[in-house]
């Protein structure tokens, strides 16, 4: 068990600023022996905070039989997931194990629960009873109140605040210093502008900003 602990090896998949933020978090766990990163677009050999870009996704396969058990998406997104979903699938398909990644200056309820692939970054607060599902980005100074939904996908941006009961249905993006009030419920794949402040109900596939009331 120690042993495993010790030789665990992750592969995260992009290399951009989304990287850096999870990798910033996962260096100060010391959860994993060896990092790389692959990235179509950086040359193979540079490193991003001492750990090496490999190459493209085509060497996913190679690096599972050389022991990286571990996986995590660290390209990001800005309100299109479709990326995000078609690399989740490829490295679901090859086996990959896909960690939770929470910074550890986050706040997480011990009655909160956390689905696999998603990252938590600095100074969130994801209060008890609140659950988020798979693949979602909580993002630097956010805070989920108690007893939220937030689906799979979702991208909850910097600074923004979902109020006690807020349900946001899957791949919704929540722009950063938005406010969803206390028990409103947002549909799926829609978009809230930066620093909105939404007061009622949203549906599916919509795009809301400033004062929705
Ligand atoms: O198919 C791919 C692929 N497509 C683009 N596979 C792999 N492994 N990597 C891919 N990439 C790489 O993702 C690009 O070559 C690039 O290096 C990286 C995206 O970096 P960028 O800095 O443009 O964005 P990001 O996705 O890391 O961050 C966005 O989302 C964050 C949540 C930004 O908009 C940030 O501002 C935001 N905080």
């Amino acid at each position: 068990m120690a042993n495993d602990v010790i030789m665990k090896k992750i592969v995260l998949i992009g290399g951009g600023g989304h990287c850096k933020s999870v990798l910033d978090a996962l260096l100060r766990t010391n959860d994993y022996s060896r990092i790389v990163i692959t990235d179509p677009d950086i040359k193979v050999g540079t490193k991003v905070f001492g750990c090496q870009v490999v190459g493209n996704d085509n060497e996913l396969e190679r690096l599972i039989l050389d022991g990286f058990k571990y996986a995590f998406i660290t390209v990001g997104s800005i309100t299109d997931t479709s990326l995000r979903k078609k690399l989740a699938d490829k490295i679901e398909k090859i086996g990959f194990k896909i960690p939770i990644i929470i910074d550890p200056a986050a706040t997480v309820s011990e009655y909160a629960k956390i689905g696999k692939g998603t990252f938590v970054g600095k100074n969130t607060v994801i209060n008890a009873d609140s659950e988020i599902g798979k693949n979602c980005i909580i993002n630097t100074g956010s805070i989920i109140e108690h007893e939220c939904y937030v689906s799979d996908f979702v991208h909850v941006s910097v600074g923004s605040i979902l109020c006690g009961n807020v349900h946001i249905g899957k791949e919704s993006f929540i722009g950063a210093g938005a406010t969803v009030i206390q028990g409103v419920k947002i549909g799926s794949n829609t978009i809230v502008g930066a620093n909105s402040t939404v007061l009622k109900d949203v549906g599916d596939n919509t795009t809301v900003y400033g004062i929705v009331k």
